[in-house]
């Protein structure tokens, strides 16, 4: 067969456009392709609701490659070996409890399965802004990262969903976005963004699974980005609690999407 150059740009364009047009309104908008964001997408498209990530980067995975300090291995505690089993990722007991993985087949096995429970995984865009009506968030206001990096001014467009997920690690980007131009108190102690705290592995997996919350009417937080909400300590190369925080938070999303779907 004879390849038409022009056929390529065309079957890419096409299908682009529709993957674009059908994220214009969906269930859930996650905001970072970390692991938690990437694995609340998986459980959320599982359960059969309409799904959408947007990663600024060109890859997905966010601090997950690179394991500890470049070595790529992580490690997850007791709790978040089940989740490498339900991922299919290989792993090795190296200490009673202490479990580690390989971080590229950590990575893309969570990713290759969320795409292929439905999620749409659009990356290389950045979330700029939130969609605030009626005292609730409504949808994301996404720009091509390219625009914003190269500075040029270039207007986003808007996209609706019912529920946001702020899964966008240290930065916590969406919460800061809502307390500083929503100007509206977040669902914290302090009504604002806390601030994330130093070192200190076992606190920091606990506070993040209890963190994972609502933290401002339809939007939820998920992974790091629960610590520098909440001001719970980092955690370093330990996984599980990403992991479990991106399963949690696709239960409570899912619930409330259930609550929507009956009244
Ligand atoms: O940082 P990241 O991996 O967050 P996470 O899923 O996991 C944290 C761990 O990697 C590690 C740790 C725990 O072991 O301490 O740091 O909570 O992934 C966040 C992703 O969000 C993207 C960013 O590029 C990264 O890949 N991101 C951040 N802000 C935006 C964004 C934005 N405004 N728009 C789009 N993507």
């Amino acid at each position: 067969m004879a390849i038409d150059d022009v056929k390529i740009s065309d079957a890419i364009i096409k299908t682009f456009s529709q993957k674009l047009h059908s994220i214009l309104e969906t269930d859930v908008a996650i905001v970072g392709g970390g692991p938690a964001g990437l694995c609340d997408s998986y459980y959320l498209a599982r359960d059969g609701h309409n799904v959408v990530l947007f990663e600024r980067k060109l890859s997905i995975g966010g601090g997950m490659w690179g394991g500890g300090i470049m070595f790529n291995q992580i490690v997850v505690q007791k709790e978040g070996k089940q989740l490498l089993d339900e991922f299919g990722i290989r792993s090795v007991e190296v200490d009673s409890g202490y479990y580690a993985a390989d971080s590229v087949e950590a990575v893309t096995a969570i990713g290759s399965a969320a795409c292929k429970a439905g999620a749409v995984i659009m990356n290389l865009f950045s979330v700029e802004d939130v969609l605030i009506r009626d005292e609730r968030i409504d949808g994301l206001v996404v720009n091509w990262s390219s625009v914003e990096i190269a500075g040029l001014h270039v207007d986003p467009i808007s996209v609706g969903s019912k529920f946001v997920i702020d899964a966008t690690g240290h930065a916590a980007e969406i919460a800061h976005i809502i307390e500083r131009k929503v100007g509206a108190k977040l669902l914290t102690p302090t009504g604002h963004v806390i601030g994330e705290r130093s070192m200190w592995a076992d606190v920091a997996e606990m506070l993040t699974l209890e963190n994972t919350k609502e933290i401002f009417p339809h939007v939820y937080v998920a992974g790091m980005a629960c610590n520098a909400v909440f001001g719970g300590p980092r955690m370093g190369p330990i996984f599980g609690g990403m992991l479990l925080s991106g399963k949690k938070v696709a239960e409570l999303v899912g619930k409330r999407l259930e609550g929507l779907t009956k009244t």
